[in-house]
């Protein structure tokens, strides 16, 4: 297996043609009958559905971003679908939770996403000479960076966040591009709060991807996040890199990690942060919209958890735009979305039982069995809606929720052969470069 690099996994295919979609309409919400039959078929076998959170009438649920048309993995649409119209009707999510996404950095100023950016409170505001703390020059909080109001920049060791790749605008963008603001497509949580952090820059000279990833995470563990998304990886155990997650761990938060798009079958060729053995850990698969894992995915009956939709993803892109890519980084931030409204409907939950609740209400796909450990696909309203859920087989107790076996456990078990380091991304395609706007326009 060749060490990863960017520049080989990441082609710009051909600006995608739009035309075909239509002018943009309100999007439905599937009705209850649909629900049950087509979404969640294992839904009263799984577990008791909580009062209260029994699928809503349709105007209940109703948001106004004009292009989920555009956005197959939640508009009802597919076998693959993870039924965020039904979630909504439970939780939109809460500012309280911060989702840190360790990326590409991300456009600011994006009107779809700017309102759901984390703010630092140590950096907001005035300070004693009535100066814009985010602003000022001045590391206002004594953290240890300046003027970090939305995150950092470890490539550049700056405040300036700004994405020259995409990557990362698209990752946040999925899981929380504001919802119901009339403009564009809802993330998974309509409401939340994300937290930048830059570990990878094409433009720059030099990238340390692992050396910056920890650093990122480390940002994470001290700042608050109750979330870090990674969507990327590399072949490589880092010791380093396992302690950081280690220590997020300690603090309660969730890592939601890309299984990776080397083909490969993950029980048997580790991908990292994906594959350690950590309990707060998630492993994500990329499926399509038949629900089928994509050839470029990696997969595991062990080390890989749930699949969740990452083909031809509509999200957010840098300058105001958006478009699609592809790969097991979009299927990895839907779960964070995910987990983001669990969290939020959930406030006395710690990420054992949220990561509790997405994996066991996954649905069960025949065809997931071989490809990942709970054979199950993302459900986000059964995650919000499921209470003391069992699976279908009943025999996964929650206490025995595991990952691997504990023979794994020792980081120091796992070589580091000193090979090439590196961390990169996990999207193989970008298709993109039509705003909404402009597809609008054109119909
Ligand atoms: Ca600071
Ligand atoms: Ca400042
Ligand atoms: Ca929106």
């Amino acid at each position: 297996m060749k060490a990863l690099n960017n520049k080989k996994f990441i082609t710009l295919a051909a600006a995608l043609s739009l035309m075909s979609f239509g002018a943009y309409h309100k999007q439905e919400a599937p009705t209850q009958e649909q629900t049950s039959a087509q979404r969640t078929p294992q839904m009263e076998l799984l577990g008791k559905i909580i009062p209260g959170t029994a699928p809503k009438k349709e105007k209940d649920v109703l948001m106004t971003d004009p292009a989920m048309k555009f956005k197959w993995g939640m508009n009802g649409s597919t076998a693959a679908d993870i039924s965020t119209n039904l979630a909504w009707s439970i939780s939109r999510g809460s500012k309280d939770i911060i989702v840190a996404v360790i990326d590409t950095g991300i456009d600011v100023n994006h009107p779809d996403i700017k309102n759901n950016l984390w703010k630092n409170p140590g950096e907001t505001g005035l300070d004693k000479n009535g100066k814009d703390k985010a602003t000022n020059g001045i590391d206002d909080d004594g953290n240890g960076f300046v003027d970090d109001v939305h995150g950092w920049n470890f490539v550049a060791n700056n405040h300036n966040l700004e994405d020259n790749h995409g990557h990362g605008t698209h990752i946040a963008g999925i899981v929380g591009a504001e919802g119901d603001n009339g403009i564009g497509i809802s993330g998974v949580a309509p409401k939340v709060s994300i937290m930048v952090l830059k570990y990878y820059d094409p433009k720059a000279k030099f990238n340390d991807n692992l050396g910056n990833t920890i650093k990122s995470i480390e940002y994470a563990n001290k700042m608050g996040a109750k979330i870090i998304n990674y969507s990327g990886g590399g072949l490589e155990f880092s010791r380093r890199e396992y302690n950081a997650i280690k220590e997020s761990r300690e603090k309660g938060i969730l890592f939601v990690a890309a299984a990776g798009n080397e083909r490969s079958n993950s029980d048997i060729h580790n991908y990292f942060p994906a594959d350690y053995n950590l309990d707060n850990i998630i492993s994500v698969t990329a499926i399509n919209q038949q629900a089928k894992v994509l050839k470029s995915s990696n997969y595991g009956k062990e080390s890989v958890h749930i699949a969740a939709p990452g083909e031809d993803i509509f999200s957010l892109l840098p300058g105001g735009r958006y478009g699609q890519m592809t790969g097991t980084s979009q299927a990895t931030a839907f779960v964070s979305g995910v987990a983001a409204l669990v969290f939020a409907n959930n406030n006395s939950f710690d990420y054992k039982q949220v990561r509790k609740q997405i994996l066991i209400t996954s649905d069960e796909i025949e065809g997931l069995r071989q490809k990942t450990k709970y054979s199950g696909k993302l459900n986000s309203y059964a995650a919000l809606a499921i209470q003391d859920a069992i699976p279908a087989n009943g025999l996964m107790a929650a206490e025995n929720l595991d990952f691997k076996s504990p023979a794994n456990e020792d980081p120091a078990a796992q070589s580091n052969t000193g090979s090439e380091n590196i961390r990169s991304l996990s999207s193989i395609v970008t298709a993109i470069n039509e705003s909404v706007k402009e597809v609008e326009n054109k119909n």
